[in-house]
């Protein structure tokens, strides 16, 4: 996604931009950081050329996550449109997706399922409360904050049916494998029965770990979903059964609303009290806290009477982002306090009126991956604390039914046929649950419809490894795994190399290689290409200049210091160290290197494509078109004290439940 720099400057003005963390469809997301205020954010960058036809999804988004303020809804704080680009900058939740939450744990327990499913209601009813229906609800789609709460993402396939959620809905949309079957089947429906749906599924994936209703080629998932029934294993409680049946009902009509879910026996066990659903007053627009209004007014040199008018707008811009962050920040029980930035503009303008002037300048490295040249104190400890590494449903309201949308729209996926077929485990152990049939199913054509197999113990991957030697490759230590060393030695690791005294002699020439690659990086060309992305004069750029450039005459260490972070990476001698997270795989392994010369000689095998850096494998599938369907990171790391070897994997884009079995298969076959 080149961006222009005009661009790049209305948005570095500011924030801080640092690693993507994700990308689906057209947007890509950045970890940010909020100059004035310190605060971390997730930057949502789209191209409008790329979007294309989209672009009105993302004015939907827009507009909904404006009108939505509630304890479980992602805020957002502001928005920045120029001429070629959207920036959204949304709440921060380095907790990332809940679905990569139930895959490191295999399965919540019902307890923590609660936990979570409470807040899906009260955001739900909420989201309905609003007039809005959501369409799009899965577990990626809700991510956890950093008080391990959830927060609802992803709003740009969400309607608002002008007459209220209780008109139908035409446009057929969302994850087919959490869609209603009444959406499959074209039928005109209710938004927010067909919500409730995708909860009933995205419950049951809390709850088992795997789908209800899942198959690699669309057209016999759709005939599963159409047929109404799943199984349902046997850890299950009757409770638990009871729910999802009464949420995964065929017939809308008969299905539980939002409204019958925040009191509902199962959701209130051990709670005795109903959902909360109302936004928590903290979140509302409609209490101005004087203390950030002042901060701000000393900031912006104005009156507190004419900065609470302005933030009084919410036009979401960076009066809007100040306020809402420096509230964050109170609301977190730090000080109110905005970063006193020096200003350089002859009116002395405020950072906050006007952008930062002396900000250090920022660029787009050639990966694309946002990098600061300068202010790296903040850079290189930020990186290695990264978190990738270390309503009621007003059914008086459905008498009149205009249909208000015609075309069929899914949320990105990529193809669930032939390339990922391969990947899917399949799916054994019928006597392992009961069958769930829900009534007035719909009649449907079951000749060719596969027999819905019943999940294994724990997860459907594990069914496959029956076939191998058995590990619980996501998560769990493998005590069985033995690595045999000829059948994968062939592959030497760029920056990595065997642990004898040989390759680490070779590790080092690489080293010095790689420095030089890196001074090279840092020509003449690219430093005016940097500076010219600067915000600052002139004099400021020849201290900037100086502070970076000057100081690869002072040699290599300062250099390392100054570098990016995926420059860091690739000069980075063994794998780096980290804490065991639910998003590291854990192996019985201490050599890095034989582990990492596992998986590159299977990837090929998987059909993945990869680049290596370092110990870090940037991995991606193709579909038909040569589109890439998923992109995803394996990197080998040490686990902090355990003194054994992790596989740290994050997905990039794609279809999370694909990715997991993918990443699964690899893992498993990797004997690690
Ligand atoms: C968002 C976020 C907010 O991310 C790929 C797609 C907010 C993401 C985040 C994180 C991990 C670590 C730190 C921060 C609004 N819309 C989309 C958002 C989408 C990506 C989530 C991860 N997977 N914080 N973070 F996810």
């Amino acid at each position: 996604m080149p961006v222009e720099r005009t661009d790049q400057h209305e948005l570095f003005k500011y924030y801080e931009v640092y690693e993507t963390i994700g990308s689906g469809g057209f947007a890509k997301v950045k970890l940010g950081r909020h100059i004035l205020t310190g605060e971390n954010v997730a930057i949502k960058i789209m191209n409008k050329k790329d979007l294309g036809d989209d672009l009105p999804r993302v004015k939907v988004e827009i507009e909904a996550m404006k009108n939505l303020s509630h304890q479980h809804v992602c805020r957002l704080y502001q928005v920045i449109e120029t001429s070629t680009q959207i920036f959204m900058v949304l709440e921060y939740c380095p907790g990332g997706e809940l679905f990569d939450y139930i895959i490191a744990k295999d399965r919540l327990s019902e307890e923590e399922t609660r936990v979570f499913f409470r807040q899906i209601v009260s955001a739900m009813a909420y989201v309905h409360s609003q007039g809005y229906a959501h369409r799009d609800l899965k577990p990626e789609n809700l991510l956890i904050d950093e008080d391990h709460n959830l927060k609802l993402i992803d709003f740009g396939l969400c309607a608002k049916p002008k007459g209220g959620l209780g008109f139908e809905l035409k446009t057929c949309c969302g994850s087919p494998a959490y869609a209603a079957p009444e959406l499959i089947q074209g039928k005109a429906y209710i938004g927010s029965e067909a919500d409730v749906w995708s909860m009933g599924v995205l419950l049951f994936a809390l709850l088992c770990g795997y789908l209800p209703f899942d198959d690699d080629n669309c057209v016999v998932l759709y005939r599963k979903i159409l047929r109404g029934k799943y199984e349902n294993p046997r850890w299950l409680s009757p409770g638990s059964v009871l729910l999802l049946n009464q949420m995964m009902q065929m017939d809308p009509k008969r299905r539980l609303s939002v409204r019958h879910l925040l009191d509902h026996p199962w959701v209130m066990k051990d709670y005795n009290s109903p959902v909360e659903w109302h936004a928590d007053s903290r979140y509302t627009h409609t209490f101005i806290h004087e203390n950030c209004i002042t901060e701000m007014a000393v900031n912006m040199k104005r009156s507190r009477v004419s900065t609470t008018a302005l933030v009084k707008e919410w036009r979401y811009d960076q009066t809007t982002a100040t306020y809402l962050l420096l509230l964050s920040k109170k609301q977190r029980g730090k000080p109110v306090r905005l970063r006193l930035e020096p200003t350089v503009c002859e009116d002395s303008c405020s950072p906050l009126h006007q952008g930062l002037q002396t900000r250090e300048a920022l660029h787009f490295s050639e990966d694309e991956d946002a990098v600061i040249v300068g202010s790296l104190e903040f850079c290189s400890d930020y990186i290695d604390d990264c978190p990738w590494v270390s309503a009621t449903n007003n059914k008086d309201m459905r008498l009149a039914s205009p249909s208000v949308e015609k075309k069929c729209v899914y949320s990105p996926s990529p193809e669930r046929g032939r390339t990922m077929a391969q990947h899917r485990p399949e799916r054994r152990d019928r006597d392992q649950g009961q069958t769930s049939e829900n009534k007035e199913n719909i009649a449907v054509q079951e000749k060719d419809v596969k027999i819905f197999a019943l999940p294994p113990p724990r997860t459907p991957a594990s069914s496959k490894r029956n076939a191998r030697p058995n590990k619980n490759v996501l998560t769990t230590p493998n005590q069985n795994a033995n690595f045999n060393g000829s059948k994968t030695n062939a592959v030497t690791p760029k920056g990595g190399g065997s642990a004898s005294k040989e390759s680490n002699k070779k590790r080092a020439a690489e080293f010095k290689e790689l420095a030089n690659v890196d001074l090279l990086a840092f020509s003449p060309e690219r430093r005016s290409r940097s500076l010219d992305m600067a915000v600052t004069g002139d004099s400021e750029k020849k201290k900037r200049g100086g502070k970076v450039f000057g100081s690869l005459e002072r040699g290599l260490d300062k250099m390392i210091t100054l570098l990016t972070p995926s420059k860091k990476r690739a000069l980075r001698v063994g794998p780096r160290k980290i804490k065991a997270q639910y998003n590291v795989t854990l192996t019985s392994q201490t050599n890095p290197d034989q582990v990492l010369n596992q998986i590159l000689s299977i990837l090929p095998e998987k059909n993945v494509d990869f680049t290596q850096k370092g110990y870090t494998l940037k991995c991606r599938t193709w579909g038909d078109f040569g589109k890439v369907t998923m992109a995803f990171e394996l990197e080998v790391c040490l686990l902090q004290r355990l003194e054994i070897v992790g596989i740290r994997r994050q997905r990039l884009k794609g279809d999370a439940w694909v990715y997991k079995h993918l990443v699964e298969d690899i893992l498993s076959t990797s004997s690690i």
